[in-house]
């Protein structure tokens, strides 16, 4: 999400059209149980330990050149200032400049997985979103949920959140179940203070200022390769314990059939250009590739 700092020095969009790339590689199927199928459609959030250890060196690495160029990327944000310890850093929309993200998306179970748990014959990138918070860091994750950043709407939607650290359960984000199913819109706040976007939309309401006191908060300490798929609707966030050890993680943003383009009244975050959409149509297939299913 935008923070202080964002700023656009890359142009996210490094291939023109995308459907020669997507038709000429193959990803790998994932098949979840029915039971990790119902939490997700119950819950909005269910967690697959393990499921991308292999992934974990490359992701770092393409993350590293993130944290260590944020400028040669897209949307680079740091929201902790110069008097606050440790770095929270995120930036987003570079899995077309960063070569181990691009392999991701184009070769790991990550579309299919996307597919399965949004019940969705399709599943389409949006983009990808890169999370770190460095040692000391005493930075909470604000309570907020995705839909109402994107310019999308739609019932089937997907995030696919790999830990790319070892996570204890009291510093990991957690998770309000049961709260994409509300049908409340709450307002986007940036990542550094928490302040709430002019979004320009009556309808929508405040997110919760910190982790609501309810049992309903899905919480678990993650491994480096496990997985969180959570729907765009879950409220999610994090404490502001302060972190021991480097907290990594990697979102990729997954559309299914129903997701069509939404021309927000306010800011967006990714703040996407020139897209060329009116409201209710799909998403252009160039730009955001459709990958499950593998060929179409
Ligand atoms: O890692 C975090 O604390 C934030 C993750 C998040 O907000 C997301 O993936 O949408």
């Amino acid at each position: 999400m935008s923070t202080v700092g964002n700023s656009s020095t890359i142009d996210w969009r490094a291939i023109d059209d995308l459907r020669p790339l997507a038709a000429a590689t193959t990803r790998a199927r994932y098949s979840p149980s029915a039971a990790e199928v119902d939490a997700f459609q119950t819950d909005g959030v269910v967690h697959l330990p393990a499921a991308f250890v292999d992934w974990v060196e490359p992701l770092r690495a393409g993350l590293e050149r993130n944290l260590t160029n944020p400028d040669q990327f897209a949307f680079p944000c740091d929201s902790t200032t110069a008097d606050e310890p440790g770095r929270f850093f995120d930036s987003y929309c570079n899995w077309q400049l960063i070569p181990e993200y691009l392999t991701f998306v184009l070769s790991s179970a990550a579309a299919s997985m996307a597919a399965a748990f949004m019940q969705s014959t399709t599943a389409q990138l949006f983009h990808e979103h890169s999370f770190s918070k460095e040692p000391g860091t005493a930075k909470a994750t604000p309570w907020h949920h995705d839909l109402p950043y994107y310019c999308v709407d739609g019932q089937q939607t997907a995030s696919i959140y790999v830990a790319l650290d070892d996570i204890s359960a009291d510093t990991a984000v957690q998770f309000l179940r049961g709260s994409h199913r509300t049908g409340e819109l709450f307002k986007p706040r940036t990542f550094s203070d928490g302040t709430e976007y002019e979004t320009g939309d009556e309808s929508m309401v405040s997110a919760p200022a910190s982790t609501p006191d309810t049992d309903a908060v899905f919480t678990t300490a993650l491994a480096a390769g496990d997985a969180l798929v959570f729907d765009f609707r879950t409220l999610h966030g994090s404490t502001d314990q302060p972190l021991t050890a480097r907290r990594r993680a990697f979102s990729t943003r997954w559309l299914g059939d129903d997701v069509r383009y939404v021309d927000r009244p306010g800011e967006t975050s990714p703040p996407l250009e020139g897209l060329g959409l009116k409201p209710g149509d799909p998403m252009r297939d160039d730009w955001f590739p459709t990958l499950w299913p593998n060929s179409r």
